[in-house]
This record gives structure tokens, sequence and C-alpha cells, in this order.
């Protein structure tokens, strides 16, 4: 493929070869020289500046803001846009305020309606009453990033529940380069294209073959700078959309990004994919071919839904659980890429940007004092080795930071960190890869000096930072969240497949819930499915004809689905099929039912 080719080059620095991005071992390579060449294995420079970047948003926006759904189909009404008061200026200041360098906008979802008046297709904003038809929200996005110096990144997503050519693989790959043509030509540097992994089938069923290579090339034309995330080659999804980081992560990895041929038998015949727990430990070096520099990105939104729906004004992440988010995804060595979805009225809401300031004033209180002097002088640590740091005098400290120059490659396999009180050593915290960087937390200690320890390394480690902070301790505020308002004990499962209940009494309902076990995601899981109710378990009356729980695979939480109009029922039956289409298996543990008031 033409996009390796220009990458794949070596440089001379030092003593050391460094290989940009990507490299292959040579048949017969021994696993000593393979580490030996995985720590000199380096990022592309857009891929650092983007590391650097730490804080990223994700703008979720579009039709599904006004139809409250995750997944639109494809068949909605482009005059339902329309936000009266949209400020992308209200947006850009408060993620700027808040610490975030850079925002991506869905500038196309699932659905297939644009946010700017492509020449493509009708389905966009040109055909909403939103500025009289005029309006484009991707320059105003653009126009606010340039005035508050924000990055800029746009989402298109290659699955279109619209296009009526998705499926005639040719025309619709044509039509999506068109696309892309637009959003990377008219509107100045663009710094990420975010390409989402959800592929389904199109409105004739058919399903479309992408090309990749051309959309790469067609990145490489019009933004060469730019990164290409999920599926592209720069940027790697973490495996989750739970804001949750590897503990041992590895930037230098074996998994062979998706948009490559041949990613899915090299994938296979080390059986690993973007979820697997271990991707680039030695035991996996040993038998991979090639490696690639493709660090993790978290991805996750500050409400349950990526899309703003009104009814989780209440459940925006805490205090809590976002500062967890930022150790398990900043601390873990990766990006933290936080949606903040704008509402109807085109304005991030106001429970979304409190919560945004007082994690911004949590991580400054954290950050403005550092206990370590001279911390940020180069270590080159070999395996083994320690250095001791003196502490500021009475320092009381519960966060560790450790950076590596990534520059010259990611090496530390192992590390443990010890403080001295009253002339002796305890042990504080152990962990494994640093990376970019790595914040290990642990509780308060009260210590004079600080002596930290590379136990493994390959090759050499560049210790570049070496930091400590206080961390003050957070409330968890976040209350049960209720979705089942009757008691199972007096329930009756009368089916299995499909799963229906007898209620024991006749209720009125308002919605119910399926609420996949554990919040995790298992082949057999509900995806579409049809919702009935019976009086007498016999004659069925369905309320719900086609559902979808939409993304439901990816983002497994509690999914509550509202009649239009309250229902009688003493039966419920759900009948579904999962992702792939095979008959689901539900448990009656994962549903719930809310009563009518
Ligand atoms: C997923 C999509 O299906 C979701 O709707 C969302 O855009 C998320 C970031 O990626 O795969």
């Amino acid at each position: 493929m033409v996009m390796l080719a220009c990458l794949y080059f070596t440089c001379l620095s030092g003593q050391a070869q460094h290989y940009v991005k990507h490299l292959e071992f040579p048949p017969g390579t021994s696993l000593e020289r393979k580490i030996d060449m995985a720590a000199c294995l380096v990022p592309s420079p857009q891929q650092l500046e983007w590391q650097r970047l730490e804080l990223t948003a994700f703008l979720h926006f579009g039709i599904n803001t006004f139809t409250g759904r995750e997944w639109g189909d494809g068949t909605e009404n482009p005059a339902w846009f329309n936000p009266a008061e949209l400020d992308a200026e209200q947006w850009v200041r408060n993620l700027k305020e808040a610490g975030f360098r850079m925002v991506i906008l869905t500038a196309k979802h699932h659905d297939g309606f644009c946010l700017w008046p492509t020449k493509t297709t009708k389905h966009s904003v040109a055909s909403s009453p939103w500025r009289g038809g005029k309006g484009d929200v991707v320059k105003e996005l653009r126009d606010a990033c340039t005035k508050y110096d924000m990055k800029f990144g746009v989402y298109l997503s290659p699955w279109d529940r619209n296009a009526a050519c998705y499926g005639d693989s040719p025309r619709y790959n044509r039509f999506f380069i068109d696309q892309l043509t637009e959003l990377l030509s008219n509107y100045g540097e663009v710094h990420e294209v975010w390409f989402d992994g959800a592929n389904g089938e199109g409105p004739n069923g058919k399903k479309q073959i992408y090309d990749w290579d051309a959309f790469y090339k067609t990145i490489q034309r019009l933004q060469p700078k730019a990164t290409m995330a999920i599926m592209g080659d720069d940027v790697r999804w973490v495996g989750n959309e739970k804001g949750l980081g590897r503990e041992t992560e590895w930037s230098s990895t074996v998994l062979t990004p998706g948009i490559y041929a041949r990613s899915e038998k090299n994938n296979k015949a080390l059986g690993i994919n973007g979820k697997s727990e271990d991707l680039g430990s030695r035991q996996v070096l040993a038998k991979a071919n090639e490696l690639f520099w493709y660090p993790s990105e978290v991805d996750v939104s500050i409400r349950p839904g990526w899309f703003y729906h009104a009814e989780e004004d209440g459940k925006v992440k805490s205090l809590k659980q976002l500062t967890d988010i930022y150790f398990q995804s900043v601390g873990y060595n990766s990006v933290l890429l936080l949606n903040v979805p704008p509402d109807r009225r085109g304005r991030l809401h106001e429970n979304d940007v409190a919560r945004l300031k007082e994690f911004a004033a949590y991580r400054e209180k954290m950050f403005a004092v550092d206990y370590v002097e001279e911390g940020n002088t180069l270590w080159k640590a070999a395996s083994g080795e320690s250095r001791e740091y003196a502490l500021r005098p009475g320092a009381k400290i519960n966060v560790l930071l450790l950076q590596e120059d990534i520059a010259k490659g990611q090496r530390v396999e192992s590390f443990k960190v010890e403080g001295l009180k009253n002339g002796i050593w305890k042990c504080l915290g152990e962990g494994t890869t640093v990376g970019y960087k790595r914040m290990l937390r642990f509780p308060d200690a009260e210590v004079d000096r600080l002596r930290v320890t590379v136990l493994s390394a390959r090759r050499v480690a560049n210790i570049c930072n070496v930091a400590a902070y206080y961390a003050d301790a957070v409330a968890e505020n976040v209350g049960h969240v209720k979705w089942n308002d009757l008691s199972r004990d007096e329930w009756e499962v009368v089916g299995s497949q499909p799963l229906a209940i007898d209620l024991g009494r006749t209720v009125r309902l308002r919605a119910f819930t399926y609420a996949p076990l554990n919040e995790t995601a298992k082949p057999t899981m509900a995806f579409r499915y049809s919702f009935s109710v019976s009086a007498d378990g016999r004659r069925w009356k369905k309320v719900v004809a086609n559902g979808e729980f939409s993304n439901v695979m990816h983002n497994p939480l509690p999914q509550t689905v509202t009649f239009v109009e309250p229902v009688e029922a003493r039966f419920i039956k759900l009948e579904a099929t999962t992702p792939t289409s095979s008959e689901a298996v539900v448990e009656v543990d994962e549903i719930g039912v809310t009563l009518a008031e």
C-alpha cells in the first residue's frame, strides 16, 4: 500500500536507528533483537503533536439532537433541524477554558445528515429552516476555533443510512470522497479526521466495501498534517466507550490498523483485536512480524448517550467519574476524547458547563504544586536503575507523574516508586508502562524524598519528567439509577426465547428498559427488537414494532424506551435479534419497566 511505503523510513539520531510509525521484523529476527527494534519505533510528527494535546473534545450534534435518538435511520426530515440559539463560540470558549485543545464535530453521523451545505446530497443543513437554509455548522465551529486558537477535527461517518448509493461500493466511495474533499478543502486546517468503525447495511440491504486506501490518499493530499483516527493508522480506539484505558498501554503495538487490507489476517494470526488487553508485551512481540506506532484514544461521553437528550440532564458524569476517567486515560498513556453534546438550542447545557468548570478547577488545584525538585532533567535509565529526588519540605503527595521522551521511543516496561520517611524507604506504588504520560495514584504519603526505580526497560529509557502532586479526595455523588419500578419476586417468566414475563398484576407502563448484565457487551445481546404487551399472555399487542438499541454493543448502558403513550399490561414480551441477526438471549434481570404516574 502506498500509505505505508511513504511512512516507512528510518533516520539516524545519535547511536540508535529510529523507525517512524512502522517497522517490519525481518524473518527469523530473535526476540532480543525485536525488543531492541521496538524500543526505536517513534511517532510521526503529527502523532507526537496529537499525543501532547492530552484533552480533546467531541461534539455530537445533528438530527439526532432533535429526534432523541442515538442512531438515526436516515429517514429524518431535515426540517427538524433548527437550533434557534446555536453558538459555536460558546462551545469552544467553554471547552478551551476547561483545558481542551481540540474539538471534533460529527459533521455527518450514521443518519447521513450533513452539518455543512454539501453539494453531494440534499440531506443537509441547507434543507433545514436553520439560518433560513443558509447556515453552516462546520464553518461556524471552524471560525470559533480560529478565534480561540483551538485545534479542529471532523467526524465523518463512513456508514450512511440515508445515501441511496450506500452499498453500491464504487459509487458510494466516490460520494464519500466528495464529502471528505469538501470538508478538507473549504475549512482551513483540519487537525484530525475521525472515521468511526460502525458499519451496517445500506437501505438496499447491501454491504458497502469501503475504499480505505482512497480515503487515506484524499486526506494525505488535502490535509497532510492531519491525524487519521480509529479507521485510520495514526490513532487507535482504546476498545470501549466507558472512559477506561489500559494500565499497561503500549503505543508501539502489534495491532495492524483496520484500514490495511492485511489487518484481518495479521490480527487473527496473533489472536488479537482492538479490545485485547495485551497489544505490546514481549510475549506478543515474539509472535509478531511488524509493529506500529498506534497510540490509543479514550472516547467517552460526559452523559450516558453521545447525543443530547433532555432526560439525561441529571445524568452528567460526576466530578469523581471525570477525574477517574482522566487518570485512566491521560494518566494511562492515552489521549482523552470527551464528548460534550450541544443541546437543542445549539448550546452546551448549563449542567455540562458547570461540570467542565469543576473538572478544570480540580486539575488546576492538583497541578499547582509539583513537590519534586528538579524532576525534569533527562534521566537515561537502564533496567534496574534508580534515581532519588528531593521533595519540597513538608510534602504530602498521592500522585506520581512520569513521562518518557517518546520522540525516542516507548521503553519502560515496569517501575516502582518509594518514599523516604524517618530514614526508612517505603514502597508507594508500582506500575508497568509509562509512555508519554503515566500518573500513579497511591494513599496520601508525607515523605522527604522519592526514589523511582525503572525495574525493566527496553534498551535505555528516556525519563524526561518526574513529578508528584496532591489530589484532593472526591466524594462519589452519583445515586443509583433506577430503571425498574416493580419487584421481580412477583414476576414469572412464561417464555425464554423470546423472553415473555407475567408481571403478576396489571399495570400501566410508560417505558421499559433493557439493561445488559454488568453493562457488558456479549455476542447474544439484543440489538433489533419488538416489544409487546398482553392482558392474558395469549393475544399480544405490539407497542414498538421495529426498535433498535443503537450502539448498545459499544456502549452497553441501560436502554430505556419510552412509549408514545402509556399502555396497560399484565404480560410483556421482548423479541430481539443480535447485531449479527441471530436470536438474542435476554435474561429477566436485564429487563425493567417504568410505571406511568
Ligand atoms: C460509535 C458510534 O456508533 C456512536 O454513535 C458514536 O459516534 C461513537 C463515538 O462511535 O461507534
